[in-house]
């Protein structure tokens, strides 16, 4: 495979608005450090950006709740989160600010000229405003009541109670944060990204040229959003706090750019600055094609990644991302990892509680980093517990692998003298002939994978072969060889052999493992008293790392053992710390005048069982000419799509019911309506004030299931 030039790795930049959690590291940071680890390795050139995403409401609004400023939480969290990281290993080559003047200028000539090429469209529409507080309201500004679950503090962009996305329009008696009063609406100016321009490059892009190389989960959730149907995007926002718009751009006082706007360029300006700190250039990573670029994320942040961005990328002429491997969840202990109900573990609390000098150091960094990758979620959510943490270090950290390391050099101190005993070509048997095969296939096997990013394959890979070198050396068993050397002094050759082998599978296991656990790396290093150099990944496969003859240090244990206590205590930890949100009890719904609801008269159940109702998606959804009320829908009912006739037009937009699951009558018979074929109803129900609601399961189900 042809290497290209450079790398530009980036990792998603984290809001500055609070400490991290191990979902996030687990999530981005990790898989991009592994990946970049391997690449310098590799010595390929290769730049590692990353930085604080310090814009957005999510900043000002953290702020209201500590009491201070924004640009004081930026400055608060920003060198915390870059500590954290750095004790964890994560190996930026830069963590950038978007705060920074450098970042600002680069977003806003972004804007400016995909503005004057014609690129984004400027649209007037009614936004809530705070009278009182003299400025229009964000959708996390908005408060009132869920549509869906009736919760009194729903936010205008989603529901935390029950986790529906929301528009602010959909609130129920909206009511400002701000003031308290109810916001009014008025009109406002806004800049568009037209998506719906690109979709046929999206689809040809991502649908077909990277249906295969990119992970499974990332094309899904693009497809469903290109199936779904773009809409122009607005990338400004009526905000105080961001990167204000150019200054000779009409009307574009008082805003700002959308934070999804400015911080991706973030990964621009943190390469502008890396470049300026290094006497580079940076142009070429961003506009050479024989750049790879590739973008690690978690999974809520695949859109932007992989379809808003790279279409400014495209227009503004930059490159391409290669792959965004993005990640689904971790959850931990049961439950989703949720910084509102305290579910979490900060990657502060684990540096605080492991890896301070007293508590292990940053040998249980690695411990971490070994098993969140073991547990990585590449293809699907996968789950922290404290108990599969222990257990991970314990039985394969301690046990495999740092029991190999340690045998190892225990043994060549007590059978050669301290010294890297030679190979005897003469002794040499099958086992050992296969013992160095298997070094070199695993070299290639973590290759492989790697370039896939295929973490977790990869890393238990590297414990394999420790789990080999085990196992080869209980079938030699040198110790029993020691015990008859006076009567056979030739055994002495194969216990050379044995001890040589081993040791040069040690400083490969440094190599290989070099990229997942780094300190670990360096401290075998150390003990084989070579230089970090060795690490070099064209060393993987090598029998000539440890000369001959060489003295190495006394063993150290690599791994210490994890207690039942010290888990116990996390757990509980854990659980003192969650904050139970009390589920809400929906208010009582306002009952209609009994007068109104009249009943129908008794039908037997074969009446019933005579009506054929399925669950079925809205795959499309249009007006019909010159029927105010009338909707033509295909719905996919699982065993074929049917175009059905519906008269929502009033209450629903076509687009924003795509995609939604109904409940159907499938076994009508069909009628015309303006000319077209209906094969079906829909069920709907009207709520007091004759607004229409959908029947639907609760969760996403298989269309095509019965209802009954
Ligand atoms: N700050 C959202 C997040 O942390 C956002 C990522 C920006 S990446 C350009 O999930
Ligand atoms: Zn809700």
């Amino acid at each position: 495979m042809k290497q290209p030039k450079r790398y530009l790795i980036t990792a998603a930049l984290p809001y500055a608005n609070g400490l991290k959690h191990i979902g996030h590291l687990a999530g981005a940071y990790l898989p991009a450090d592994i990946y970049v680890r391997y690449l310098r390795a590799q010595k390929r050139d290769v730049v590692f950006v990353c930085g604080s995403d310090e814009h957005g409401t999510a900043i000002p609004i953290q702020a209201t709740k500590e009491g201070t400023t924004a640009q004081a939480i930026i400055d608060k969290y920003h060198p915390i989160i870059a500590q954290n990281f750095s004790d964890l290993g994560i190996s930026f080559d830069i963590y950038h600010r978007t705060s920074s003047p450098l970042h600002h200028e680069t977003a806003r000539e972004f804007f400016k000229k995909l503005n004057d090429k014609g690129d984004l469209i400027t649209k007037e529409s009614e936004q809530y405003y705070d009278e009182q507080a003299g400025s229009f309201l964000a959708d996390r500004y908005i408060k009132g009541t869920c549509p869906n679950c009736s919760y009194p503090g729903a936010y205008g962009d989603q529901c935390e109670n029950c986790g529906k996305s929301l528009s602010p329009d959909e609130l129920i008696n909206p009511v400002s944060t701000l003031s308290g009063n109810a916001p009014v609406k008025k009109n406002t100016k806004h800049w568009y990204l037209p998506l719906d321009r690109h979709e046929a490059f999206l689809r040809k892009w991502i649908l077909e040229e990277h249906a295969t190389d990119w992970r499974p989960t990332v094309v899904g959730q693009c497809k469903s959003w290109i199936d779904g149907g773009l809409l122009p995007r607005a990338v400004t926002r009526d905000l105080n706090w961001g990167v204000t718009l150019p200054e000779d751009v009409a009307d574009g006082k008082g805003k700002v750019l959308y934070v999804w706007f400015d911080a991706p360029i973030g990964y621009i300006s943190a390469t502008k600055q890396w470049a300026k700190d290094n006497d580079k250039d940076w142009k070429p990573y961003w506009e050479d094609k024989d750049t790879k670029l590739v973008h690690f994320v978690g999974k809520d942040n695949i859109v932007f990644h992989c379809i808003i961005f790279p279409v400014m990328l495209q227009l503004h002429g930059n490159i391409l991302p290669e792959n965004v491997p993005a990640n689904e969840f971790m959850n931990l202990e049961g439950d989703k990892m949720s910084t509102s109900r305290n579910w979490k573990l900060e990657m502060e609390d684990y540096i605080n509680d492991f890896v301070k000098p007293e508590n292990g150091g940053s040998q249980m960094a690695d411990v971490l980093r070994y098993y969140l990758t073991l547990i990585a979620p590449e293809s699907k959510d996968s789950e922290f517990t404290w108990k599969g943490f222990q257990d991970a270090n314990n039985s394969e950290l301690v046990s495999i692998f740092g029991n190999f390391v340690n045998r190892a050099l225990v043994l060549m101190h007590k059978l050669c003298k301290g010294k890297v005993p030679p190979l005897h070509a003469a002794a040499m048997d099958e086992l050992d002939r296969e013992a160095i095969d298997n070094i070199k296939a695993t070299k290639e096997k973590i290759e492989k994978l790697l370039e896939e990013y295929k973490f977790r394959d990869a890393l238990f890979e590297v414990i394999n072969l420790a789990r080999i070198g085990n196992q080869y050396m209980q079938k030699k068993e040198p110790w029993i060889i020691a015990k008859t050397l006076d009567t056979q002094p030739e055994g002495q050759q194969r216990i050379d052999n044995c001890l040589h082998i081993c040791l040069q599978l040690t400083a490969n296991l440094a190599i290989l493992i070099n990229p997942f656990l780094p300190f670990t790396a360096k401290k075998i290093c150390h003990l084989l008293k070579v230089v970090d150099k060795i690490l070099d990944w064209e060393n993987a496969g090598s029998m000539k790392l440890l000369s001959v003859g060489y003295t190495l240090r006394a063993p150290e244990l690599l791994f210490r053992k994890i207690e039942d206590e010290e888990i116990a205590k996390q757990v509980e930890k854990l659980k003192a710390a969650a904050i139970h949100k009390e589920p809400v009890a929906a208010p009582a719904v306002p009952a209609a005048a009994p007068a109104a609801i009249t009943v129908k008269p008794e039908i037997v159940f074969d009446d019933f069982a005579k009506i054929d109702l399925k669950v079925g998606t809205i795959v499309a959804a249009e007006k019909v000419e010159k029927a105010d009320k009338l909707l033509k829908l295909q719905v996919d009912l699982g065993f074929e799509t049917r175009t059905i006739v519906s008269g929502i037009a009033l209450h629903f937009k076509p687009e924003e019911i795509v995609g939604k699951q109904v409940t159907v009558v499938v076994n009508l018979a069909p009628r015309k309506m303006r000319g077209i074929e209906s094969n079906g109803m829909i069920l709907m129900a009207e709520d007091a004030a004759g607004k229409l609601h959908f029947v639907h399961p609760e969760t996403t189900i298989n269309n095509g299931s019965g209802v009954s």
